[in-house]
């Protein structure tokens, strides 16, 4: 290795971070460009991207924003012809876009299910399946899912964000495994609890002003004492997203602050 060379640059580079307007996406995105990176985001409405486009404006990003949801394959082959034709052929592809509906299974209708699964499982395929063939030509690329502590355990109310996130870790795997051979790194971020809207109904606090219990209890499973922070994501997306990680392939990275290790706190 070139020592002088800043192996986690990403100069040059077309990142697409999907459902970047805010939260553990935005936070991605402006590693990426503090490293060189040109930035490319999408929202499913003009207000999101709108908005987007504004909030990397104020940290001095320009950024590229697309109307296009996740789920949609005609709209998702739009999106990438239009970025490849306006912007370049996509480097790196982050499928952050998510959701998750805490219901209980047997009180969880069989459409909710699918939505869920076809937010977090079926568009990262989709917005894969979009970029690997300009990846191929462009000599390589890579792809980050974000997958989840749910691609790993179960807990209440979650079951169809747990089936998606497992089914993520696989997909990540796969990838990595059919497009190795293109120069294609395809792994995985599993973020721990990270303060986000998201996950905002699981720490709002007591009427009595005490913290929440969930929020309590993630305390109490997370050796560093605390929630995680969309920044504690960045240094590992710039590693999975640059040269320091060509080697790595198939591999979910969990930034979970020691939760997959501990059994937990005693009360
Ligand atoms: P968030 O605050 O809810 O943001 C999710 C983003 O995805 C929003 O910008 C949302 O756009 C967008 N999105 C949702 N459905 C979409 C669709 N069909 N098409 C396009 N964009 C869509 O979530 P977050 O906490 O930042 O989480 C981001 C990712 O990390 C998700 O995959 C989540 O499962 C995962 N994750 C989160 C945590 C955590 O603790 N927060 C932990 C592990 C993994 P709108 O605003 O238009 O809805
Ligand atoms: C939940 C949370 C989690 C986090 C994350 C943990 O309800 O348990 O929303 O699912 O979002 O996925 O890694
Ligand atoms: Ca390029």
């Amino acid at each position: 290795m070139n020592h002088t060379e800043d192996i986690f640059s990403l100069e040059g580079k077309i990142a697409l971070v999907t459902g970047a307007v805010y939260g553990i996406g935005f936070a991605i995105a402006e590693s990426f460009a503090s490293k060189g990176a040109t930035i490319v985001f999408n929202d499913r409405t003009e207000e999101g991207v709108a908005r987007g486009l504004a909030a990397y404006k104020e940290k001095n990003i320009t950024a590229y924003g697309y109307v296009c949801d996740v789920t949609d394959e005609d709209g998702v082959l739009n999106m990438v012809k239009q970025i490849e034709e306006e912007v370049g052929i996509i480097d790196i592809l982050v499928n952050n876009a998510g959701i998750i509906k805490r219901i209980p299974m047997i009180e969880m209708s069989a459409a909710d299910f699918r939505q869920v699964v076809d937010v977090d499982l079926n568009a990262p395929f989709i917005m894969s399946k979009a970029v690997i063939p300009g990846m191929i030509k462009n000599g390589g690329g890579k792809i980050i899912n974000i997958c989840s502590m749910m691609s790993e355990l179960g807990r209440e109310t979650v079951s169809a964000y747990a089936a998606a996130k497992g089914g993520l870790k696989m997909l990540t795997k796969n990838i990595a495994s059919e497009y190795g051979q293109y120069n294609i790194q395809c792994n995985g971020i599993g973020p721990g609890y990270i303060a986000t809207p998201q996950t905002a109904p699981l720490r709002e606090l007591q009427e009595d002003g005490s913290r929440h219990p969930f929020d309590q209890f993630i305390i109490a499973k997370t050796p560093a004492e605390r929630w995680g922070e969309t920044e504690d994501l960045q240094g590992p997306a710039i590693f999975l997203a640059s040269k320091a990680s060509d080697f790595v392939n198939g591999h979910i990275l969990y930034v979970d602050g020691g939760i997959l290790a501990y059994i937990g706190k005693q009360p």
